[in-house]
């Protein structure tokens, strides 16, 4: 019981430290751009990040009370949650997952923003479809708040309510495809670079995909309530966090590691890195799925003799990602002790970080700079240039005649 209530504690105390956080991020994406960026001059994993935060913002509370509520239940004598005192424990679970499914979002939007972020960047080619990707994040943040229920579909939920919770799920494939065509169509005829940010952030796409195609097939109420609580779901949400989301993550650390570090890594180890994360992730995870269509239950320590097969697969993938792991920590660490040193733009990347020098100085710029175009408004011929300091602004009073412009044009 005190464990518990420790817990249910911690949860409200991270629900309203969040949501600080998130008014934060919020204020100062709206407030605080840098003059000249105007919103579709915004980079898109900025969209991505604020589009996340405004979740935090409306899903939070719901959570946030939830844990409150459970903690008045089992510490000061209340009944939201207990039947036996006229309470409802369904109620919980709208509140757990009013919060709980948007925050796949959270951690998947600003995933979005790095793939729309390095897709340019490695295929040398504008954001194919930039504004439609940007407002395709905001409508994501609205459909997210109206499809909870697709986790409830066996908790005695009515029917109509059920058909209305497949129909919203299934339309937030919707903005989602828009962004994956809008990636493909990035790369398609690109000049690609296979760094390993490049890899990671193809594998990552590649596994989102499938984790897409599983999604719509649970959102399905016969599929969902076939395979409810069995390994199907714990596959299909592994392709999301781990297949999309912590790849992404990995794709994001090798880009902006010349950045952060003032170092190059070695592409060699990132590569090596990618092959068994890649190789390993499939291995480890694609199981599952059948796995969960034969009817292996998830939250088991144990299973049955003839789930034998896939699971030593399953178990051979995760100790290959385990392994994937050292060259990580061997090329980060060493990178950042004895790495060649990096120059301030050695992508040739878009966005205002790769103006100043890597690592960059404590004030990032000396002058606040002034956007003057916008990240990924190329004509189809135009070189990806970017980042070219263009000229002084004479007309800039403050900064006496010495403001910087930047243009993204070459
Ligand atoms: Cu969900």
């Amino acid at each position: 019981m005190n464990g518990q209530t420790l817990w249910l504690l911690a949860v409200a105390l991270s629900g309203v430290s969040s949501i600080m956080g998130a008014v934060n991020i919020v204020t100062t994406i709206v407030k605080m751009r840098a003059p000249g960026m105007t919103w579709f001059k915004t980079p898109a994993f900025v969209w991505t990040v604020m589009s996340a935060q405004i979740i935090q913002l409306f899903g939070l509370p719901a959570l946030t009370a939830g844990a409150v509520m459970l903690l008045m239940d089992l510490s000061f004598g209340t009944h939201f949650f207990d039947p036996f005192g006229g309470g409802a424990p369904v109620l919980y679970q709208h509140f757990f997952w009013f919060y709980s499914h948007p925050a796949v979002y959270v951690i998947i939007l600003p995933i979005f923003g790095i793939f729309s972020e390095l897709f340019p960047v490695y295929a040398r080619k504008p954001l194919f479809g930039y504004p439609v990707v940007v407002i395709s994040s905001l409508v994501i943040v609205g459909l997210s708040a109206i499809v909870w229920v697709h986790h409830m579909y066996a908790s005695g939920t009515p029917n109509w309510m059920r058909l209305l919770f497949m129909l919203s799920t299934m339309l937030i494939s919707v903005p989602t495809g828009i962004k994956v065509f809008a990636w493909v169509a990035t790369v398609w005829g690109g000049k690609i670079r296979l760094t390993s940010a490049m890899l990671f952030a193809l594998g990552g796409l590649v596994m989102f995909v499938f984790a897409g195609i599983t999604g719509v097939m649970l959102a399905s109420v016969p599929v969902d309530i076939h395979v409810n609580n069995t390994y199907f779901v714990v596959g299909h949400f592994h392709y999301v966090i781990y297949g999309a989301a912590v790849m992404g993550v990995y794709a994001a650390i090798y880009h902006w590691f010349p950045k952060m570090t003032g170092r190059m890594y070695y592409e060699g180890l990132g590569k090596l890195h990618f092959a068994l994360t890649f190789i390993g992730a499939n291995l480890n995870f694609f199981p599952m799925h059948p796995l969960g269509l034969q009817g292996m239950p998830r939250r088991v320590a144990s299973y049955d003799p003839e789930f034998a097969f896939w699971n030593v697969i399953a178990s051979l993938g995760a100790f290959l990602l385990g392994v994937s792991t050292l060259p990580f920590i061997l090329n980060m660490v060493s990178s950042w002790i004895q790495g060649e040193r990096a120059s301030d733009n050695p992508w040739r990347a878009i966005g205002l970080e790769w103006l100043v020098a890597s690592p960059p100085p404590v004030e990032n710029f000396e002058v606040i700079p002034t956007v003057v175009a916008a990240p990924y408004g190329y004509g189809k011929n135009e070189p990806l240039v970017l980042g070219q300091t263009l000229a002084t602004d004479p007309l800039s009073s403050e900064s006496n005649g010495s403001g910087t412009e930047f243009a993204a044009r070459g």
